[in-house]
């Protein structure tokens, strides 16, 4: 069965093809069928823009389409970036990281803690909709370190782990992500679909 993974961000990509590999859907991309341009997110909140973009491909595809938005959220900083993270800055990731360690200097460590928000949509082509949220909880450093992931992971350090999200290899950020967590929830969803084909 056909999935198409909407998504034009290659680290989520890369994210999803790992979850999902376990799972016998052959795996379409947007690219893989001529839809290059990004769904423009002008809802409100993370479920609003997930289910845009799927609802979106999946109109335009007729095939069953994931979709995830997801986000950072600072405490000291009301929430923000939050359902704007990809927005905050235009520029690089590194742009965006680095502004949003410009706008937290001088505040304590412990007055620094933030998490990770994943909401994932599946729409199906019947106009079946199934949402899955995942959150990682972290602490925003004073600097970047690590090379791995993408996005704010160089600046989302991890108590647990004693490093940062970037500093964990590819596997390691797979099983504890907010982003494996949604599709974990998601899985049953997936399952179903599978068997009903
Ligand atoms: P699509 O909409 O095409 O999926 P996007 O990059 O626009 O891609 P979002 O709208 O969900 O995705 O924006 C999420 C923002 O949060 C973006 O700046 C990402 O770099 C960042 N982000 C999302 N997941 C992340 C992760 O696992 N680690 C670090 N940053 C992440």
């Amino acid at each position: 069965m056909r999935l198409l993974l909407a998504t034009h961000n290659r680290g989520k990509r890369r994210e999803w093809q790992y979850f999902l590999a376990g799972l016998p859907f052959e795996i379409l991309l947007p690219d893989d069928l001529g839809f290059d341009s990004e769904v423009e997110e002008t809802g409100a909140t993370y479920v609003d823009n997930a289910l845009l973009k799927a609802r979106t491909l999946a109109g335009a595809s007729g095939l069953p389409a994931l979709a995830d938005d997801s986000g950072l959220e600072v405490d000291a900083l009301e929430g923000a970036p939050g359902v704007r993270s990809a927005r905050y800055r235009l520029g690089t990731d590194a742009v965006r990281y680095r502004a949003l360690l410009t706008a937290l200097e001088g505040v304590p460590s412990e007055e620094r803690a933030a998490r990770f928000r994943c909401v994932a949509a599946l729409v199906l082509p019947d106009g079946t909709e199934r949402l899955a949220e995942g959150v990682c909880e972290g602490v925003i450093t004073a600097a970047p370190a690590g090379a791995g992931g993408f996005g704010y992971d160089p600046v989302f350090y991890l108590p647990d782990q004693g490093c940062t999200m970037a500093e964990l290899t590819a596997d390691e950020k797979n099983r504890i992500s907010h982003r494996a967590r949604a599709a974990s929830a998601m899985r049953p969803f997936l399952e179903k679909l599978l068997l009903e084909e």
